[in-house]
């Protein structure tokens, strides 16, 4: 086992990692740019290192200032967190290169899921569902125009680099596909400098639901359910839960064997998500991240799992705690992202927290790196916290997460908690019947 682990982040996951690393007896480091000298991350960690100025570019994503620190301190491993430097396959190999380890699965398997094309290509190999389409790119109208015609409109193209949701176009039938083609095709190679995209065929009406694998690197594979993630602005996750509201036993069941046995088969290890669309009661994979998510809570709630302690015992070649047959689903957690930002409009608020109080009691979990007169700054994203609820069933949960938001403080900034607490009186909400668009049209009625 390790004896140190340098994490590679900040905020609230950043204390996440070192909450884990201090239970396993593991010396943790943090590294801070100048703007975060006063973080909780750098507080709660063994030992700090400064690694640059405010600008991420220049510190959190600053490959030789973190290997210097790990060479400074000697930590032998680096947990990357989510965001930042944690799916950059090229940081994995000079991270291994200066023989430290990441934590995280293996830079050939980053890259892969890292273009969409060769992820979706990968996952139809192995076995798992995949969205009707092109068969990898397609690089002209014409060959885009004849995909269409067999698969049926309405169609959607993708670039192979995209994320977040961008290069993304929709056309509605054989009319709007020339530009549709054309455009993302443009917009990929301004964005990405990637102009590669692909064709699938477009779910009007899905969930996004996504199945947490875990992989132990020498073969063997598990997964631990999925978590319902469809309330969404821009691309922005807003709350999650787990299990599905709508997903039945069985269907967990063979989804999850499936993304099991096709992680096994890849040799992939540690933490990974793997995403799909679900509609009309099948699975359609989009897309996989090769990370620890933000929400991972809620999974950890259902599961009475630690992830993270997982992830450090696979990395350090020891064999995973976890087994299939013992994971069962029990009880019901939901997460919201607290964001420092003012409504309607979601704009970022930093500044200072004049008066923070976190909620508690049975079923109540608070990640967040906040304090009484911290000051949030302007440079990174606006996730101040999570608030991660577990209840014996889906009601109970709701009602716990009504009840901890009203305990919850935080003064001096705007956040994202009136829009929870008037959320959790939505009828839709309450049923959870919900699907990928209703968020914004919520958004667009009631917020205005
Ligand atoms: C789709 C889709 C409908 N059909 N693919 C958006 C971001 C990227 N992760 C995939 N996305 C979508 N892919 C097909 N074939 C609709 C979306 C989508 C979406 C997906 C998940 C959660 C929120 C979303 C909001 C708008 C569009």
């Amino acid at each position: 086992m390790f004896d140190k682990i340098l994490i590679a982040n900040r905020g609230e996951i950043a204390l996440r990692v070192i909450r884990a690393c201090r239970e396993m007896g593991i010396a943790s480091v943090a590294v801070h740019s100048t703007a975060d000298a006063d973080a909780m991350h750098v507080r709660m960690a063994d030992e700090s290192v400064c690694i640059g100025p405010p600008p991420s570019m220049s510190s959190y994503l600053s490959m030789p200032a973190i290997i210097s620190a790990c060479e400074i301190t000697g930590a032998q491993a680096i947990h990357p967190g989510y965001g930042f430097l944690s799916e950059n396959a090229q940081f994995v190999q000079m991270v291994e290169d200066h023989g430290l380890t990441f934590i995280g699965p293996r830079a050939e398997h980053i890259r892969i899921m890292g273009d969409k094309i060769t992820a979706k290509e990968t996952a139809a190999e192995l076995g798992i569902p995949v969205v009707p389409g092109s068969e990898g790119g397609v690089d002209s109208v014409e060959d885009a125009r004849e995909i269409a015609a067999e698969i049926g409109y309405p169609v959607i193209i993708k670039a192979t680099a995209g994320g977040g949701g961008r290069g993304m176009k929709v056309a509605k039938d054989a009319a709007g596909l020339d530009v549709a083609f054309r455009t993302a095709r443009a917009e990929a190679k301004a964005a990405f400098g990637n102009p590669d995209v692909y064709i699938e065929k477009y779910l009007q009406k899905p969930r996004h639901i996504e199945v947490q694998v875990f992989g132990d690197g020498q073969g063997k594979a598990v997964h631990l359910g999925e978590r319902d993630c469809s309330l969404q602005r821009r691309h922005q996750k807003v709350l999650e839960e787990a299990p599905g509201p709508t997903i039945t036993a069985e269907q967990r069941e063979r989804i999850g064997r499936t993304c099991a046995d096709a992680m096994a088969k890849l040799g992939y290890a540690g933490a990974g998500t793997i995403e799909f669309l679900f509609e009309d009661g099948a699975f359609y994979f989009i897309e996989m991240n090769t990370r620890l998510q933000v929400e991972h809570p809620v999974t950890e709630a259902v599961f009475d799992v630690d992830l993270v302690r997982e992830q450090i015992r696979v990395a350090a070649g020891l064999p995973m705690e976890l087994v299939q047959d013992d994971l069962t689903v029990r009880g019901h957690a939901i997460e919201v992202r607290i964001n420092a930002e003012k409504l309607p409009n979601f704009t970022p608020c930093p500044g200072r927290v004049t008066q923070y109080h976190a909620p508690g009691g049975l079923g109540v979990r608070i990640d967040s790196a906040i304090y009484d007169g911290y000051t949030i700054p302007p440079y990174y994203d606006s996730l101040i916290g999570k608030l991660i609820v577990h209840g014996r069933d889906r009601p109970e949960a709701l009602a716990r997460l009504d009840r901890a938001l009203g305990e919850l403080i935080v003064d001096g900034v705007d956040t994202t908690v009136p829009l929870f607490r008037r959320l959790l009186r939505d009828p839709e909400i309450k049923a959870g019947t919900y699907s990928i668009h209703w968020l914004e049209r919520w958004l667009a009625k009631n917020l205005t």
